[in-house]
C-alpha cells in the first residue's frame, strides 16, 4: 500500500527540496506530503465546484478564518494517516515531527476567526454548497514574544517559504476600484475537505496585486522607488490582519481590506449567477444568501447595490429587494467598541460611489421611519450615517433579512439591549445560532487517544460525524472507563510536557491538575481575576509552610497545580499588556520558590494559536471561562474543553450557560455575580471596600505595587491596574468588570474544585458526562440550524 505513495511522496519532496530524498529536510517533506495531498482531493474538489454551479448557495464572507494547520485535518478526511506515516518512516521520519514542520495559518485574531474555520469543516462534512470568501494576509496575527515578561511582537510570515494549500486561479481574478487606485485581486483557493465525504467545499482568500508589476517609465528614467511606490500601495491592502485600529491610517487601510474582498466576492457571485440563471438578476437572492461574519463585510451591502444599480441597470427598488433577501447579519459581541463605525470622510474619500449609495439608504431608512412615525430621535440614533460617521451595524441590521447573536445569552442581550430599536421594528429578523466547533479538529484529530476509547465504547466511529450519539454512551461508563479516562488524560499531560519542553524549554510537572486558561487577553474574560487567584493561594500555602505543624501538613497535601494561560494582547491594548507581565512576573516568583516545586506551577505559553491549543486542550482538567456575566458573547473553547473532558469553571456567560444547562450545574463549578444581578450589585459596589476587607485581597494588590512584582518601574503600568481596580478613572468608573466583587466567590469555587479532584474516580465520572453531552456544541448543530433556518440549502454530495 505505501507503495503507492513512496513514488509521488519522493518526487514532491525532492522538487521542493531541490536535493535528494535523503538530503531533504522534514519540512520538505511535510511541504511534498502536503502536495501529494492537495493533487490526491483535486478532481473532487473540481467535481464539487461543478456540482454547486448553478444551485442556491451560501457564501461565508469574513475578514478572518483562523485556520490553524491542514495537513493533519487532510490526512484524516482522506484516509491517508497510517499510508503517509509509513511511508515517511521508510525515511526515519515520524508523522507528527513532520506534521510540526507546519505553520498555522493565523488569519484571525481569536474566537470569531476560528468559528469561521469549524463551519467551513462543518459545511464540508454536511456536505452542504457553501464558500467561504475572505482575505489572504502575507502576515497572519504577530507573532509573540516575552521579553523579560513583556509582550513583544514579530510580523508572521506564514507563507513566506510557500504553501501548499492554496491554489491561485488567476484566470478568476478580478479588479476592484478605489477613488485613487484600482486593484487586481486573484483568488487563491484552499480545499475544506469533510469527513467520510468525497466533497471538497473552498475557502476563497483574495490577494490585491498592482494591475502592473512596476512603472517601467519611472524605472527607465532611474526614479527607482517611483517605479515601485504603486506596488508597495497595493502590496500593503493584504499586508497584515489587523490587531486593533487605533489610528485614523490604519482605519482607512482596514476599510479599504473590507471593500476589497467583498467587491471581488460579489463580482463573482454577480457573474456566477448570470452564467446560471441569465442576465436578470432579480432572482439573485434566491440562490444566494451571504452571511456577514460580524461587521467587517457590510460593505457588501452598499456594493451590492452599486453593482446592481451602475453595472446591470437595476432600479433601486428592485436591487434593495435583491439586497434584503441576500444578507444575514451574525453579530459576536455586545462590546460598543467593536459596532464598527467609520469617519464618513474615509467613504467620501475612497470611494464616493458607496458613500453616495450609504447616504441614499441613510436616507430612505429615515424616511420609512418617518412615515412610521417614529420620533426623530429614535431615526437619528439608529440612521446609518449619524454624527458624522457610517454605522455598520445599523446598515446590516436594516439591510439584512436574518439577525444572529451567537449563543442563547447573547441572543436575548442583543434584543434587550444592544439591538432593542431594531427588534421592536423587525422582531422577525431576529433568532439565536449558538456557536460549535469541529468534533474533527477539537476532539478526533487533537486527541486520538480519547477518540480511541469513545470508539470503542460505541463500537463504531460514528460520533465523529455525528456527536449527539456520544449520548447514547453515556451509560455505559463505569469504573474501568473512569480508570481509562485518567489514565488518557495522564498521557496527555505527559505529551504536553513533552511539547512544552521542546517548544519553549519549560519544565512542567506531569502529575498535577491543569487548569488552563487560553483566549485573548481582554478585561472583560478576567485573566486579572486568575492571577489574583493564583498569587493569593500562594500566600495562603506559603502561611502555612511557614506555620508548621498540621497547617503545613495540609498545605503540602494541597491537590498539585499546574496553572496554563495562553493569550495575545492587542499591540495598543496597555492594560492587557499589562496584564501579560503581570502574569509572568507572578509566574517568576512562584515557580522560583523552592516550597512551591511540584506544588503550584504556572506556565505562559507564548505565542498562543490554534495548535498550541490542540497540546492545551486535551491535557487539561479546568476550563477557565470567568468572563463578567453578559460579556462573553459566546466563547467556544468552553466547548472544546467539554469535549476533551475538561470541567468547567465559569460564570454564567456565553455558552457556557448552555454547558451548564447540559450537564447539570452538579457536573461544572459556576460562580459569581449573574447578569441580570450585576446592574444591581452595581449600584452599592465599592471596590475599595473589597480591598479593605475581602482577607487576602489587600495583600494580592499591594503586591503589584510594594515590589514583590515589578513592572520594572519604567512603565507605571501595574500602577495603572491597580487604579483602573479601585479608583477608575476620568472616563471609566472602578472596577468594570467586577474582578474583586467576584473575588471570593471565584476562590471559594475554585478550592472546592482543588479538593474534589481528589476523589478521582467521582472527578472522572462528571468527565464522561461532560464529554458524554458535548453533542449539541459540534458546530455541524450550527451549520444544520443555519441551512435550514437561514440559508435554505440542502445537502449536495457528490458521491452516492
Ligand atoms: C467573538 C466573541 O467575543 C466570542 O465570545 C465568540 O465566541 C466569537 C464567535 O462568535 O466571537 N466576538 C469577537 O469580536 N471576537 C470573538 O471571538
Amino acid at each position: 500500500m505505501s507503495a503507492e505513495m513512496t513514488k509521488p511522496l519522493e518526487a514532491f519532496t525532492k522538487s521542493v527540496s531541490g536535493s535528494s530524498i535523503e538530503e531533504s529536510a522534514p519540512h520538505a517533506f511535510w511541504y511534498g506530503l502536503s502536495e501529494l495531498v492537495v493533487s490526491r482531493l483535486a478532481d473532487n474538489w473540481e467535481k464539487t465546484r461543478q456540482h454547486y454551479r448553478s444551485e442556491a448557495r451560501a457564501s461565508y464572507f469574513s475578514a478572518e478564518f483562523l485556520m490553524g494547520r491542514a495537513l493533519l485535518n487532510n490526512l484524516v478526511n482522506l484516509g491517508m494517516v497510517d499510508e503517509a506515516a509509513e511511508a515517511l518512516a521508510q525515511y526515519g521520519l515520524n508523522l507528527t515531527d513532520v506534521l510540526e514542520e507546519e505553520p498555522d495559518a493565523a488569519l484571525g485574531n481569536g474566537g470569531l476567526g476560528r468559528l469561521a474555520a469549524c463551519f467551513l469543516d462543518s459545511t464540508a462534512t454536511l456536505n452542504l454548497p457553501v464558500t467561504g470568501f475572505g482575505i489572504l494576509y502575507r502576515y497572519g496575527l504577530f507573532k509573540q514574544t516575552f521579553e523579560n515578561g513583556f509582550q513583544g511582537e514579530e510580523p508572521d510570515a506564514w507563507m513566506e517559504n510557500g504553501y501548499p494549500f492554496v491554489v491561485r486561479r488567476e484566470a478568476e481574478g478580478r479588479q476592484v476600484k478605489f477613488a485613487d487606485l484600482v486593484v487586481n485581486a486573484v483568488p487563491y483557493d484552499m480545499p475544506i475537505t469533510g469527513y467520510n465525504t468525497q466533497n471538497v467545499n473552498t475557502l476563497r482568500l483574495w490577494k490585491a496585486e498592482p494591475l502592473e508589476e512596476f512603472d517601467y517609465d519611472a524605472f527607465n528614467s532611474q526614479r527607482f522607488t517611483d517605479a515601485i511606490v504603486e506596488r508597495e500601495r497595493v502590496n500593503d491592502l493584504c499586508r497584515v490582519l489587523y490587531p486593533n485600529d487605533s489610528t485614523y491610517e490604519g482605519k482607512v487601510l482596514r476599510v479599504r481590506q473590507q471593500y476589497f474582498f467583498v467587491s471581488a466576492s460579489l463580482q463573482e457571485l454577480v457573474d456566477r449567477y448570470i452564467e446560471a440563471h441569465g442576465d436578470d438578476l432579480t432572482g439573485f437572492g434566491d440562490y444566494n444568501t451571504i452571511q456577514l461574519n460580524d461587521t467587517h463585510p457590510v460593505l457588501g451591502i452598499p456594493e451590492l447595490m452599486r453593482l446592481l444599480l451602475d453595472e446591470h441597470g437595476m432600479s433601486w427598488d428592485d436591487a434593495w429587494k435583491v439586497v434584503q433577501k441576500t444578507f444575514a447579519y451574525t453579530n459576536h459581541t455586545v462590546l460598543a467598541e467593536a459596532l464598527e463605525q467609520w469617519e464618513v470622510t474615509i467613504f467620501q474619500q475612497i470611494f464616493p460611489r458607496i458613500y453616495e449609495i450609504c447616504a441614499e439608504i441613510d436616507r430612505r431608512f429615515r424616511a420609512e421611519l418617518a412615515e412610521a412615525g417614529y420620533d426623530q430621535g429614535k431615526i437619528e440614533y439608529m440612521a446609518p450615517i449619524h454624527g458624522g460617521r457610517v454605522h455598520m451595524a445599523w446598515i446590516a441590521c436594516y439591510a439584512s433579512f436574518s439577525i444572529n447573536g451567537v449563543a442563547q445569552i447573547h441572543s436575548d442581550i442583543l434584543v434587550r439591549d444592544t439591538l432593542h430599536d431594531w427588534h421592536d421594528i423587525w422582531p422577525e429578523k431576529f433568532n439565536n445560532k449558538t456557536n460549535g466547533v469541529t468534533p474533527r479538529r477539537w476532539l478526533n484529530n487533537c486527541n486520538h487517544r480519547l477518540a480511541a476509547l469513545l470508539t470503542e465504547v460505541m463500537g463504531d466511529d460514528s460520533w465523529v460525524s455525528d456527536l449527539d450519539k456520544l449520548a447514547t454512551i453515556e451509560d455505559k461508563g463505569n469504573e474501568d472507563i473512569y480508570r481509562r479516562l485518567l489514565e488518557i488524560k495522564r498521557e496527555n499531560k505527559a505529551q504536553f510536557s513533552r511539547w512544552i519542553k521542546r517548544r519553549n524549554d519549560i519544565d512542567v510537572p506531569v502529575d498535577a491538575m491543569y487548569d488552563s486558561m487560553i483566549k485573548r487577553l481582554h478585561e472583560y474574560k478576567r485573566q486579572l481575576l486568575n492571577a489574583l487567584y493564583i498569587l493569593d493561594l500562594y500566600y495562603r500555602l506559603k502561611d502555612d509552610l511557614a506555620a508548621g505543624g498540621e497547617r503545613a501538613e495540609a498545605a503540602k497535601a494541597v491537590t498539585p497545580r499546574v496553572f496554563i494561560f495562553g493569550a495575545k494582547a492587542a499591540p495598543g491594548y496597555k492594560r492587557a499588556k499589562a496584564i501579560i507581565k503581570l502574569i509572568n512576573e507572578i509566574a517568576r516568583l512562584v515557580n522560583a520558590d523552592p516550597e512551591m516545586k511540584g506544588l503550584l506551577t504556572v506556565v505562559f505559553v507564548p505565542n498562543y494559536n490554534v495548535s498550541p491549543a490542540e497540546n492545551i486542550i486535551p491535557a487539561s482538567d479546568v476550563s477557565e471561562q470567568i468572563s463578567t456575566a453578559g460579556k462573553e458573547a459566546s466563547g467556544t473553547g468552553n466547548m472544546k474543553f467539554m469535549m476533551n473532558g475538561a470541567l468547567t469553571l465559569g460564570t454564567m456567560d456565553g455558552a457556557t450557560v448552555e454547558i451548564v444547562d447540559a450537564v447539570g450545574e452538579e457536573n461544572a463549578y459556576i460562580f459569581g455575580a449573574r447578569e441580570e444581578e450585576l446592574p444591581e450589585l452595581k449600584r452599592s459596589y465599592n471596590p475599595r471596600e473589597k480591598y479593605e476587607t475581602v482577607p487576602g485581597l489587600k495583600r494580592v494588590l499591594d503586591a503589584m505595587v510594594d515590589g514583590t512584582l515589578s513592572d520594572d518601574d519604567a512603565t507605571g503600568m501595574f500602577h495603572d491596574l491597580l487604579a483602573s481596580l479601585l479608583d477608575g478613572t476620568s472616563w471609566e468608573e472602578p472596577d468594570v468588570y467586577y474582578v474583586l466583587g467576584d473575588f471570593e466567590s471565584y476562590r471559594e469555587t475554585r478550592d472546592r474544585m482543588a479538593e474534589d479532584y481528589k476523589d478521582e474516580l467521582e472527578w472522572a465520572r462528571k468527565c464522561w458526562i461532560n464529554i458524554c453531552r458535548s453533542g449539541r456544541f459540534s458546530s455541524d448543530r450550527t451549520i444544520a440550524e443555519y441551512a435550514q433556518d437561514i440559508w435554505g440549502v440542502e445537502p449536495r454530495p457528490i458521491a452516492g
